[in-house]
């Protein structure tokens, strides 16, 4: 990942691609730091997926020898404004100001509450973790995926639920998650101001397709495969 002047750029083993953001001073060091823990998450469940970078610099003494880089670093939290991620770190909250020799970050629902969590795993330091509290009066959905022809916990399976408004998103289950880190294998939705999910279809490593119609939201919700 490369920070820009007006984006950000991801190199992934399918290629690179990059989004549009907009880029503050303070923003600079980073360019030369290691992001050691980005993911797309949907931290205020509004439906449109936001960008968390925990950031480090590999060399302990870098500042000997480079002044204008930190060893550690505070992380980015981008709120995705409908296609265009503005930087809230800030906003965020004193947890998000602290530097840290962050060195992987593994993102889950601690209290089972809809909100995403996040645990920064730090270099000779302790862990650290972030609690999401909530931010929006937006609805949340999680899925437990339990397979039977499939893997048992429905690891593959993809996920695509589409709200009362017509609004779709798009979840694939899975534990990987970012440098050294895992992640809570349950999805994550943003049906928003939804009060009800009008479409949930899951494709499973089967190919069993499943569908499910008029799902409340504000809840775990355990999916068997058929
Ligand atoms: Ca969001």
């Amino acid at each position: 990942m490369r920070l820009r002047r007006n984006c950000i750029r991801f190199f992934t083993t399918a290629g690179a691609f990059s989004i549009t953001c907009r880029i503050r001073p303070e923003w600079v060091p980073r360019a030369f730091s290691i992001p050691v823990g980005a993911k797309f998450i949907d931290f205020d469940s509004d439906g449109w997926k936001d960008l968390f970078v925990g950031h480090s610099h590999v060399i302990n003494k870098i500042q000997l020898t480079k002044p204008h880089l930190r060893y550690r670093e505070a992380p980015l939290l981008l709120k995705n404004v409908r296609g265009k991620f503005v930087d809230i770190t800030v906003e965020a909250g004193s947890a998000l100001q602290q530097r840290r020799a962050t060195r992987g970050v593994a993102f889950g629902y601690l209290n089972n509450d809809g909100w995403v969590n996040m645990v920064l795993n730090c270099n000779n330091e302790p862990a650290v973790i972030l609690e999401n509290q909530r931010v929006s009066g937006n609805h949340w959905l999680m899925v437990n995926t339990v397979g039977s022809t499939s893997n048992r916990d429905g690891i593959g399976t993809q996920v695509r639920l589409v709200t009362e408004f017509g609004q779709e998103q798009y979840a694939m289950v899975a534990t990987g998650s970012s440098h050294l880190s895992s992640k809570d294998r349950r999805m994550h939705f943003g049906p928003g101001a939804n009060r009800t999910v009008k479409l949930l279809e899951l494709i499973w490593p089967s190919g069993k397709v499943q569908r499910l119609e008029k799902l409340p939201v504000d809840r775990v919700m355990t999916i068997r495969e058929p």
